[in-house]
């Protein structure tokens, strides 16, 4: 889990805060992202620690109207998964029907692509069982994600703002391409880029045997198996035999 789902949170529940440019930078067992904060005109911005959570510096240290939060994983093939995000401070302003008729909007993306959105407004139905309109969290659905941007929206632009209270996923690193993962599909086996075993075939030097190899068959191929991952050497005649 990035930030803290109760009691005092600060930067250091989701990563190191760099002071030069007001990014957040994320490392989970190697696996490294960044937290950015970006202004309603899209300039970069410098992100807060606000009410236990995350805000974008400006109008309040909150995430105003137009104000961005983007949480981001930048090494290849690393994808979060089965989400759930939380937000604070989402009060009168995010009742749905208020003059602001506020609302939290976010956008959940894999490799620029596999594109989920939405929106909701201030927690009537009590959904999280805490009692507390001004807080919620929700499941972002989809099976990979790399990218969430978190944004406010309020059609009146009347001051109204909340913060990102903790973000709790399943880090790993996935394998196929965006379009691979549609729920008929068969999902892509997992793999781990980051666990290799060296293999030598044959003997460098003293007696070579077939055994170095792997298995020798009864039509003259050998068969390779290691650990489970497996191949063929096959000879040929020169008319191709
Ligand atoms: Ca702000
Ligand atoms: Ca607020
Ligand atoms: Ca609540």
């Amino acid at each position: 889990m990035l930030g803290k789902e109760t009691g005092v949170g600060k930067f250091t529940d989701w990563g190191t805060f760099n002071n030069a440019d007001g990014t957040i930078t994320i490392n989970t067992n190697g696996i490294t992202g960044k937290i950015e904060a970006f202004t309603p005109e899209g300039a970069a911005g410098v992100i807060t620690n606000e009410h236990n959570s995350l805000g974008v510096k400006g109008k309040s240290n909150e995430i105003d109207n137009g104000e961005k939060l983007i949480i981001s994983f930048d090494t290849e093939g690393a994808c979060m998964r089965n989400i759930r995000i939380g937000f604070d401070s989402m009060y009168g302003n995010y009742i749905p029907g208020s003059g602001p008729d506020a609302r939290t909007t976010w956008e959940a993306t894999y490799k620029g692509s596999m594109a989920r959105n939405g929106e909701f407004q201030a927690d009537m139905n009590n959904s999280d069982g805490d009692g507390n309109n001004a807080t919620s969290n929700f499941v972002i659905p989809g099976d990979k994600t790399d990218k969430i941007v978190i944004s406010t929206y309020s059609p009146t632009d009347v001051h109204s703002n909340m913060v990102v209270r903790f973000l709790e996923f399943e880090l790993s690193l996935c394998c196929g391409e965006p379009d691979d993962v549609e729920p008929s599909e068969p999902s892509e086996p997992e793999c781990d880029p980051t666990v290799t075993t060296d293999v030598i075939l044959g003997k460098e030097t003293g007696v070579g045997k077939f055994e170095d190899w792997g298995t020798i068959n009864e039509d003259g191929t050998l068969t390779i198996n290691n650990s489970g991952i497996t191949g063929t050497i096959t000879a040929y005649t020169p008319t191709g035999e």
